[in-house]
């Protein structure tokens, strides 16, 4: 649980680091259900609705970038949506009418190439009737400066909900080149395995390229309260139910005024973020080509 001190600091920053969520044996079993993912993406050539591949993957060396929606096909990733301890701190957060899942996603970060994320705000991609909403990211693996931990710009989620198109379509991204925020005030969200960060769904957020010899695996959920509803729309009302980690089914949204740009049109490059970010003109994260041995 945490103290009342801990939900100011989220409310006024927009994140929360909290370690030590996870018990050693989930944290293990989460660990291992991931390496078996990744073993079996031996059996696949370009991205699929479980792989979103890094470039440079081939059977003979898989590489991955991102497992999507691992609640949905893995189990272990379902029960760990259900953590009472990070449940229990979701309710603290996201407030009384209920803690639903939205999404969840494992973001690999490979020693020496792991792929960076621009800048971003999560709201830009699925606005709501409210924006009590956040991403819990799950450190598989320990997170420390070198290996392209995730960072927020404090207080941003209090902020516009800044451009993220480019060339007139959505792109998932802003222009560092606009300098609408300053990226240079970022705060590298580490700590150890079986630690959790919280980001408010506002809060502008990115991460740099994977430079260290050790690997940064990070699973993202993305939560919701349960009368925030999608401006998108729901398309299956039974699932979306089912999503409910705590609180009772309600059709009655929560209206509350917040800044919104719709995601439209849509991105040219669909898929996940990544694909969605190619498009972007100007990138604020260096790739560097790993050094050859
Ligand atoms: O994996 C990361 O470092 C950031 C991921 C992220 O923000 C996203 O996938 O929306």
């Amino acid at each position: 649980m945490l103290s009342q001190q801990d939900i100011a600091r989220y409310h006024e920053t927009g994140y929360l680091v909290v370690p030590d969520v996870l018990d050693a044996d989930l944290l293990g079993r989460a660990r291992a259900a991931l390496d078996k993912l990744v073993a079996d993406s031996a059996s696949v050539r370009e991205h699929t609705d479980v792989y979103d591949l890094e470039p440079g993957h081939t059977p003979e060396a898989p590489k991955v970038r991102r497992i999507k929606f691992p609640d949905t096909h893995t189990p272990v990733f379902w029960e760990l949506a259900n953590y009472r301890p990070m449940v229990e701190i979701l309710e603290q957060l996201l407030g009384p009418s209920g803690v639903r899942l939205q999404s969840s996603k494992i973001n690999l970060k490979s020693p020496h190439y792991g792929s960076p994320v621009e800048w971003h705000q999560d709201w830009a991609f699925y606005p709501h009737t409210n924006d009590d909403m956040l991403a819990v990211g799950v450190m598989l693996d320990d997170a420390f400066l070198e290996n392209g931990p995730l960072m927020v710009i404090p207080g941003s989620h209090k902020g516009p909900t800044w451009n993220h198109h480019s060339g007139g379509y959505f792109c998932g991204a802003m222009d560092p080149t606009r300098k609408e925020v300053d990226f240079e005030s970022a705060i590298p969200l580490t700590g150890k395995a079986g630690s959790m960060s919280f980001h408010h769904v506002r809060t502008v957020h990115g991460s740099a390229q994977n430079v260290s010899d050790r690997p940064r695996r990070l699973l993202l959920y993305e939560f919701s309260a349960g009368d925030a509803f999608p401006l998108m729309g729901i398309k299956d009302w039974a699932k979306y139910n089912r999503n409910l980690v705590s609180g009772a089914v309600t059709n009655i949204p929560r209206i509350v005024p917040a800044p919104v740009r719709m995601p439209l049109p849509p991105a040219p490059f669909q898929g996940s973020i990544y694909e969605n970010q190619t498009s972007l003109e100007n990138k604020y994260f260096a790739r560097k080509e790993p050094a050859k041995v």
